[in-house]
């Protein structure tokens, strides 16, 4: 059975970890694999972290993007050849908590990508995609070469008249998010299955995001999936596969592709939201140490050029800074189980001041401090707090806040202290969008290691990580070389001491069987709708249960189901949801939180602060009765 890595503000490394398709060695390291930490001169420019590695791949089976033999030829306007391809309906495309994932070997089937694409261009209004302009980006794992050929295929197929593409098809979910923003493009895809590992065994998946950047909405990804259960065709331009290594465009009659710099456009934003000088003031101090694990991902394209050509860090500060189709056998996922590496070095006698990690696609982000780690519930509030001092973007405070259903309540205490507007949403950053579209949101984040701002509409690791950069500048600014520093750790406990501090845990079983976990939510459901204030749960007084359900308080679209809450008198909670992003069995995920006013307790471990809910959350759900789980796979 797997053990799991317990973690907290004063988490020690230690374990072995096992998931249901990834084991992960313990591996001894410390700062010297980050070498510049212990002074040494001459080393590479990139630093690659000893990453647990999976299982050796399967061959390599290559999937074909040209069009299928029984097409015919249909029309040929301004110059290309559309073809129909007859095609067949496909179960299961429905899309999760953030696009649709599947196992590769699921995509590559044939017209599997090219069904899903189609019934997206047959669920949009004409008039959001004929001669418009799409962006289309990715985090160069496994199969996104084939999939960019397909996608701008269909896409010219439906009269879109531009693509604008990364260089070999990378752009960030960010990235993308303010490339349409900054462009004015009708939308973009992502080709991602986000923190998900990624390699011929694993997974692969695609977002799409709507014109002011954001994920689409479910009006929309409901209609994709109904269209992907009557499609019929497949309508595809006969247009050679686009050389996407060379930046510049190429024209194909009246539609073109243009190869972008998957970089240039973010780095202006973040120009414009940050003080750059400042932060550099900061990386370029001698006592001062930083690193960024790029984890082989997506963050791997802009971390030198941001972080070592614009902000002056060490080059040998970036660690596993080459993007990699497989990510190098690594799980893309910035926690403390699977960025353990990092965590080690963080970790190690003599550890950097800070270091931070980012997910496959480049949306979330881990922040450490010297032996120290900031939960992303701590981490949203303190950037808010800070924010006004810190971030020339926000020099006139934040329009309001925001978390997701299950983030702890840190951020509504510094909602309320600032007066500032606050809104919980469902999980999942498409609950974000319209709030800040109409100006009610500046920042926000979710428990899941994503933070960001209404500067786009996705979550932003980088951004997250300059933030906290910019935190640590501002309050370093005057100190001369030489004097304490203002640390990672110094800035979250202060934090705690002002606003109290907001324990808080979640437990990950991974890859359950299907039956068991539906069968354990459904108890649960059946729990809340007979349960009634003042019931005694062990020594928690229940204040309310239920499921919860979200009304868009700008459209007014509803959202139910989306999390069992049991919440006590006390304020402390238990969270039960099943993850809408696996590719695989069911993934339950149970989340605890507990506040403490108290600063002589704010130094205790979070797994003994919370032991006790966390054994009532066990006890009521009847876990293990009904998956057979003893341990979850991830604690975070
Ligand atoms: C998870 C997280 C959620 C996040 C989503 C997408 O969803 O819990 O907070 O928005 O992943 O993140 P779920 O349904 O598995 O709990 V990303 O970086 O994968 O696009
Ligand atoms: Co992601």
């Amino acid at each position: 059975m797997a053990s799991a890595l317990s973690l907290s503000s004063s988490f020690k490394p230690a374990l072995l970890t096992t998931t249901g398709n990834a084991t992960l060695a313990n591996t001894t390291r410390s700062s010297s694999f980050f070498p510049y930490l212990v002074g040494s001169p001459s080393l590479p420019s990139v630093v690659t972290l000893k990453v647990p590695r999976r299982p050796s791949s399967a061959p390599v089976v290559r999937a074909s993007s040209s069009s299928s033999p029984s097409s015919t030829a249909v029309a040929e306007p301004e110059g290309i050849k559309i073809t129909s391809v007859p095609t067949k309906p496909i179960e299961g495309q429905k899309t999760g908590t953030s696009g649709l994932r599947k196992k590769v070997k699921v995509f590559m089937q044939e017209n599997y990508l090219a069904n899903w694409i189609q019934a997206l261009f047959n669920s949009l209004p004409p008039e959001d995609f004929k001669n418009g302009v799409l962006v289309l980006g990715g985090d160069g794992r496994f199969f996104n070469r084939e999939a960019s050929q397909i996608i701008i295929k269909i896409a010219a197929g439906n009269g879109v008249g531009k693509i604008l593409v990364g260089r070999e098809g990378i752009v960030s979910t960010p990235a993308v998010s303010a490339v349409i923003r900054k462009r004015r493009a009708n939308g973009g895809f992502i080709m991602s299955a986000s923190h998900n590992p990624g390699g011929p065994e694993y997974d692969w998946g695609i977002k799409f995001n709507y014109n002011s950047g954001q994920p689409a909405p479910e009006s929309i990804t409901d209609k994709i999936y109904g269209n992907t259960l009557s499609i019929s065709e497949i309508k595809m331009a006969e247009i050679p596969d686009v050389d996407l290594t060379c930046l510049g465009v190429t024209a194909y009659g009246n539609f073109s592709v243009e190869v972008i710099d998957p970089v240039s456009d973010y780095l202006d934003l973040m120009k414009n939201v940050f003080d750059f000088q400042l932060i550099r003031n900061l990386l370029c101090r001698s006592d001062f140490r930083f690193i960024f694990d790029a984890m082989h991902a997506v963050t791997a394209a802009y971390a030198k050029p941001i972080f070592v050509d614009m902000l002056g860090a060490n080059p040998d500060s970036i660690a596993n800074g080459v993007p990699l189709e497989d990510f190098g056998h690594g799980h893309p996922d910035p926690n403390l189980t699977y960025a353990k590496d990092l965590v080690d070095v963080m970790y190690s006698e003599n550890g950097p001041d800070f270091g931070a990690a980012s997910d496959g696609d480049g949306d979330r982000n881990m922040i450490l401090g010297r032996s120290f780690f900031v939960t992303p519930s701590d981490s949203v509030a303190i950037i808010a707090a800070n924010a006004q001092a810190a971030i020339p973007y926000f020099r006139n405070g934040p329009k309001g806040l925001a978390r997701s259903m299950p983030t702890s309540g840190a951020l509504d205490r510094v909602a309320e202290k600032l007066n500032l507007p606050f809104f919980e949403v469902p999980t999942g950053w498409k609950f974000f969008g319209n709030l800040m579209d109409a100006g009610k949101l500046s920042i926000c984040g979710e428990e899941s290691f994503g933070t960001g701002s209404d500067h786009i509409r996705e979550k932003d690791g980088i951004w997250a990580v300059l933030a906290w950069l910019s935190i640590l500048a501002h309050r370093n600014k005057d100190k001369k070389v030489g004097e304490k520093l203002v640390y990672v750790s110094d800035v979250v406990k202060e934090h705690w001491a002002t606003y109290g501090r907001n324990f808080f845990s979640r437990y990950d079983y991974e890859e359950c069987e299907s039956e068991g976990a539906n069968k354990m939510i459904g108890y649960l459901r059946d729990l809340v709708s007979k349960s009634k204030a003042g019931e005694k749960y062990g020594n928690y007084v229940l204040r309310f249960a239920d499921d919860f359900n979200y009304t868009d308080p700008v459209d007014g679209s509803i959202a139910t189901k989306q999390g069992i809450r049991f919440v006590f008198t006390d304020g402390s909670r238990i969270i039960f949801r099943l993850s809408g992003t696996g590719s695989a069995g069911a993934t339950i995920r149970i989340y605890v939180e507990q506040f403490e006013p108290d600063v002589s307790k704010h130094d205790m471990d979070a797994q003994m602060a919370l032991k006790p809910l966390i054994d009532l959350a066990l006890s009521i759900s009847k876990l293990k009765e009904f998956t057979g789980r003893e341990k979850p796979t991830v604690i975070t």
